[in-house]
């Protein structure tokens, strides 16, 4: 039996994406970040980092949405595993690169645009790390670019279809179209994005609405997000 701890508002959707292109069932324990929820000990018997997700496969326990994703991605396999060591390395390239170039400025640009409380949002604040999403998004931009098969527009990360690698991508960058920041200056991107979320196992992300509090001191948002 598979149990996956974390509200949808959080990263655990990353893993309910993951569970449901694998076609698994999953017990859904909506552990709350917000509201103390994985701070308690029961909790932390689960993740001593006190974070969400975590997942328990049978008596195996881990942690870390990309992790657990490769995870099951290697072994309830179908296509979205990868094929081959080569493969295998890439998918983990890829996952390792959105959330050490991506995803942090990606979330500060969504909480200054769209989670954080009206009153609270800094525009000039979502427009500085907008900019910094320039520099990895070229370059996921110009990788698609190269695999762009003509005249379809329908390339993926790694190899030529759908796999971990796309999905860990596409769902970090999955608060981009909620929070109103434009994919428009990496066009190739853009497609790539939309296509990963028209998938019918990236649905329920879509009905998604959540905001989370702006910590009250720089030294609390710095925590939060460096
Ligand atoms: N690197 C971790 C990050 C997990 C994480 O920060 N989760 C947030 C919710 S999205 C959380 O549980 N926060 C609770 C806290 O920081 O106390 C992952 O990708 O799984």
């Amino acid at each position: 039996m598979i149990v996956l701890y974390g509200a949808m508002a959080s990263r655990a959707h990353r893993v309910v994406w993951m569970l449901k292109e694998l076609e698994l069932p999953f017990e859904h324990i909506q552990t709350n970040f917000l509201d103390g929820s994985t701070h308690t000990p029961a909790f932390l018997a689960v993740n001593p980092n006190g974070r969400v997700p975590a997942l328990k496969d049978g008596e195996f326990l881990m942690c870390e949405s990309m992790a657990i994703n490769l995870y099951l991605a290697k072994k309830y396999g179908n296509g979205l595993a990868p094929a081959n060591l080569e493969e295998d390395a890439l998918c983990t390239q890829w996952s390792f690169w959105v959330v050490t170039e991506v995803e942090k400025p990606l979330l500060f640009a969504s909480a200054n645009r769209a989670l954080f409380k009206a009153e609270s949002r800094d525009e000039e604040q979502a427009l500085m790390a907008i900019a910094k999403l320039d520099r990895p998004l070229k370059v996921l931009d110009a990788h698609l670019a190269s695999r762009s098969r003509h005249p379809a527009k329908d390339a993926f990360v790694v190899g030529n279809r759908f796999t971990v690698a796309d999905l860990n991508i596409a769902t970090v960058m999955d608060l981009a179209p909620q929070c109103g920041i434009s994919l428009d200056a990496w066009p190739h991107v853009k497609e790539w994005h939309a296509r990963c979320l028209d998938r019918p196992a990236a649905h329920d992300w879509k009905s998604v609405r959540f905001s989370i509090p702006r910590p009250p001191t720089p030294l609390g948002l710095l925590k939060m997000f460096v």
